[in-house]
């Protein structure tokens, strides 16, 4: 018996992702990831002042323009030649401004996107007692719609009907908890989505105590969701569905180019960063270091005019929508001609390869209450799980870091702009590594390239015939009911993609590029 699955789009994601699975006798034998929609953002950026792309790049998507605007703004450091000059004031702003966002969109990700693959929002529909917030949910759903809480996947949800209850409640009140990360952004960024603070050669926020202490007193409240509320809810579920710690695993190999810098070393590969670049080999477990000179991206299996696999320094971003092959607008990078798959278990997997005492005492903690090894780490649940820590990590550090600031100290660094250079942004957003990469001639951009994390893990198979990593995760997958196939969300949902920022190539004129059907 074979059989074809096509999910399109996946919801509860960020952008239009579809995914085809082909199922033999109830397992996946090959796998298609596509990204559905063209953007052009790298386009956008020709010919105008560098300085814009720190603006600009944030638009690629709402969800984590911080990464970007840190991106482009690593990539202009170089460029102006002030990277090794960024004052501590400058550095802390932006760790603080990149690290909110990252509390926000791991939330995000867990309760708003990823949990309804586990929770039974219908537990809620006889909900007789006092919780004011469950009251109005079951008021919600008792008008006959599940509005947000779709789609559902019937047969396989496992929770009591009082945790599913407590799970729903924590929903509601993580919406809260966002709202106050994104406001911690804002008060060093000036406002979120699309901060206005972080620029090449430092930050532009002024850092007073007024602003310090709110700061302070939103990451008490968060870590305090954080210890109470979110941690006991991924152990949980990962109790209640503990055979995902060995479904979804993919390609094995995990990319990191680090986050949050602890000094202004000039070679980004060689600045301290809390969160260590490098790539980790789940057959080995070791921290690598990387060449930034390996990264390549090729368009085999995409929607552009083929360039073969190219550093993106000398990436083009020419869309060919007819191409004979092609399935998705997300190009499909490699390092050194090899898969990785990028994101908070690649992060996690460096800190604790490298000894950061507090990730093994956490990872080994969550290890041990379910008898496993790091290799369950390689899975569904890994993910979330990685996700978690760093959520708690990055919180913790950030009440640490907004004490170092410096009130009155100068928090940017001055340059020149009539440049003919280039420079390398290397950088983590939440949902993996990011790289920007910006080539200008005479003080304006003649190339703008950026490889993003949702690139790395949605990306379509190479010329080699490697597919990308979720494609990988979702091949050999056991699919109970194919009319009902909640194991292909579960895995594409783990590794949180953002089809925004992959695809974050618009044509100047705004051709209409393809018509999909979506249904
Ligand atoms: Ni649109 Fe993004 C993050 C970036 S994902 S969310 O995190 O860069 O590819
Ligand atoms: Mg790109």
């Amino acid at each position: 018996m074979a059989g074809k699955i096509v999910i399109d789009p996946v919801s509860r994601i960020e952008g239009h992702l579809k995914i085809e699975a082909t199922v033999e006798n109830g397992v996946v034998k090959e796998a298609r990831s596509s990204g559905m929609m063209y953007r052009g953002l790298e386009n956008i950026l020709l010919g105008r002042d560098p300085r814009d792309a720190a603006r600009i790049m944030q638009r690629v998507c709402g969800v984590c323009p911080t990464s970007h605007g840190l991106a482009a703004a690593f990539a202009l450091d170089e460029l102006y030649g002030v990277q090794g000059n960024i004052t501590d004031n400058g550095r802390i702003l932006r760790n603080l401004i990149q690290g909110a966002n990252f509390v926000q969109s791991h939330i995000l990700h867990f309760y708003q996107l990823a949990a309804l693959d586990y929770v039974d929002v219908t537990a809620v529909a006889d909900y007789s007692g006092s919780d004011p917030t469950l009251n109005k949910v079951r008021d919600f759903i008792g008008r006959g719609h599940l509005g947000p809480f779709v789609p559902r996947y019937e047969g396989d949800y496992r929770l009591s009907k009082e945790e599913n209850r407590l799970a729903v409640a924590h929903y509601v009140e993580a919406l809260n908890m966002r709202r106050l990360a994104h406001e911690a952004v804002a008060i060093f960024g000036g406002k979120m989505p699309h901060n206005m603070s972080i620029v090449a050669g430092g930050a532009t926020a002024a850092p007073t105590l007024d602003k310090i202490a709110s700061f302070l007193w939103k990451m008490e409240q968060l870590t305090d969701f954080i210890d109470t509320v979110y941690l006991p809810d991924v152990l949980m579920v990962a109790r209640r569905y503990s055979d995902y710690f060995g479904i979804g695993a993919g390609c094995k190999q995990y990319l990191s180019f680090g986050v949050f810098d602890m000094d202004s070393d000039p070679d980004l590969t060689k600045r301290q960063r809390y969160l260590p670049q490098g790539i980790v080999r789940g057959s080995e477990l070791k921290l690598r270091r990387i060449d930034p000179g390996k990264i390549t991206e090729e368009v085999e299996s995409s929607w552009f005019a083929a360039n073969g696999p190219v550093h993106p320094y000398d990436g083009q971003t020419v869309p060919d929508r007819d191409k004979a092959g092609a399935y998705s607008w997300v190009k499909s990078p490699r390092y050194d001609g090899e898969v990785m798959e990028v994101g908070p278990l690649a992060r996690m997997l460096g800190a604790y390869v490298t000894g950061n005492r507090e990730v093994k005492t956490m990872v080994d903690g969550v290890l041990g209450q379910f008898h496993a090894g790091p290799e369950a780490l390689f899975s569904v649940l890994g993910r979330h799980a990685a996700r978690a820590i760093e959520t708690k990590l990055v919180a913790e550090r950030l009440k640490e870091w907004v004490l170092q600031l410096k009130p009155g100290e100068p928090t940017f660094t001055p340059f020149g702009l009539d440049v003919t250079s280039r420079g390398m942004g290397l950088h983590e957003a939440p949902r993996g590594a990011l790289g920007h990469w910006v080539v200008a001639e005479g003080g304006k951009v003649k190339n703008y390239q950026a490889v993003v994390p949702t690139t790395w893990n949605a990306g379509p198979m190479d010329a080699k015939g490697q597919p990308g990593p979720i494609e990988q995760s979702l091949i050999g997958t056991k699919v109970k009911d194919e009319k009902n196939p909640f194991e292909l969300v579960r895995i594409v949902r783990s590794y949180d993609p953002c089809l925004s920022c992959a695809v974050h190539v618009v044509t100047p004129a705004g051709e209409d590029l393809g018509r999909f059907v979506v249904g």
